[in-house]
């Protein structure tokens, strides 16, 4: 195979799960701005899934946020995936939108509320079993927002105890992904906050426990391609929730404030042999102002344009050039490959897949967009901005 066939043949092997919440309305906490004919149910957002998946070729897999995507039959619900070529991906759990969390969930400092937490996230496997879900996203809102308002230690303890229950419950082929962010809603003390906590955690699990990681969770300036390169070699990355920030968490889309740094992250990624199916390659992202599914397909193909410009890095100059001590060299090799205008490839891989070139324009010409607004009226928010 030459070099650029199995680039394209790599590039035609990707798989980017898109959230479920991304196709509902959603907002700041200053405003929710309804858009047309925005799925109303569970089903529906999965049959907005579709398209994404149907013009990109390569966002095959859904993940649900639970309670957000309640519905009485999970099995039923991931049979609606499949006949429209989709599967269910990561199981999100939500420890974060009832009253009894306010000091916190998993945390927090009443037994029953942590109770009460727990069995949410034994739920959310149960859900797993029927969905045939791989993996339960854990992300925390627990944290405190003063000094001295609930012992930091006694709070890790609490976690670890909750992680393990839930540990304990998880399948032989089922694992869980620890998010960590290092601030929001909590102020003061996050109790997850950073790769190094929820590293600790996962590495106290065991095998089936990995640090997922959000691109907007971080500080300014973090180098996220580090952390990257650092969980790859410890085995213990489990996945990204891609989405792009300016500011804080903002949720935009993937590749769109930052494409050198997905580049950088996924030249990691490919480097370190993390370009396989055991790293969930996930969005995360709310569209409060732009069309949903568009939004969609271009984060998409922002995450396609940084893959393969990642696999097209001259590897073997790089190490040349860095084993020579050639500083500008070596960053010349990477530069070269992230000014390469992949657009082109990218249109061959889609045409080889049978798929139009340009999937923003066939979305645009298949009439879904005027379809749906034509047909559902009083779409459902997705759950953040309430
Ligand atoms: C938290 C988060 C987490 C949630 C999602 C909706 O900020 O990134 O992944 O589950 O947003
Ligand atoms: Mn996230
Ligand atoms: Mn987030």
């Amino acid at each position: 195979m030459t070099e650029l066939a199995a680039v394209k043949a790599a590039l035609k092997t990707q798989a980017v799960e898109t959230p479920s919440w991304a196709y509902g309305n959603s907002g700041t906490r200053f405003k929710v701005f309804a858009q047309q004919g925005v799925p109303r149910d569970p089903r529906e957002k999965l049959d907005d899934a579709a398209k994404v998946h149907e013009f990109t070729g390569v966002a095959p897999t859904v993940a649900l946020h639970i309670p957000w995507d309640t519905v009485d039959d999970y099995a039923a619900l991931a049979r609606h995936a499949e006949d429209r070529g989709l599967r269910l991906g990561t199981i999100n759990s939500n420890t974060f939108q009832d009253d009894d969390y306010r000091l916190g969930s998993v945390c927090h400092p009443d037994a029953a509320v942590r109770r009460k937490a727990v069995d949410h996230l034994l739920e959310c496997v149960d859900i797993m079993d029927a969905t045939g879900s791989k993996a339960l996203k854990l992300w925390f809102a627990d944290g405190t927002n003063y000094p001295g308002q609930d012992d930091v230690r006694a709070r890790q303890d609490r976690l670890a105890e909750a992680l393990a229950e839930v540990y304990g419950r998880l399948g032989a082929d089922q694992r869980m992904l620890l998010e960590y962010k290092l601030f929001e809603p909590a102020f003061y003390a996050t109790d997850v906050p950073d790769w190094g906590t929820a590293y600790a955690h996962c590495l106290k699990l065991g095998p089936k426990a990995r640090v997922v990681v959000d691109t907007g969770h971080h500080a300014p300036g973090t180098n996220i391609e580090f952390i990257v390169a650092t969980l790859l070699r410890e085995g213990k990355l489990g996945g990204f929730d891609f989405n792009s920030r300016f500011y804080a968490d903002d949720d935009l889309m993937a590749g769109a404030a930052d494409p050198f740094q997905l580049f950088r992250i996924m030249y990691e990624v490919v480097r370190g042999g993390g370009f396989t199916a055991d790293v969930a390659f996930m969005l995360d992202q709310c569209h409060n102002v732009e069309s949903k599914i568009p939004a969609i397909i271009r984060s998409v193909m922002n995450v396609q344009e940084a893959t393969a410009k990642a696999l097209l890095v001259d590897r073997s100059a790089l190490a040349d050039a860095q084993r020579a001590g050639d500083v500008l060299g070596a960053n010349a090799v990477l530069m070269d490959a992230f000014d390469t205008d992949v657009r082109p490839l990218l249109r061959e891989v889609r045409e080889e897949m049978g798929l139009d070139a340009d999937p923003m324009a066939a979305y645009a010409r298949s009439g879904w967009a005027e379809k749906i607004v034509a047909e559902r009226v009083g779409g459902e928010q997705a759950g953040w901005g309430a």
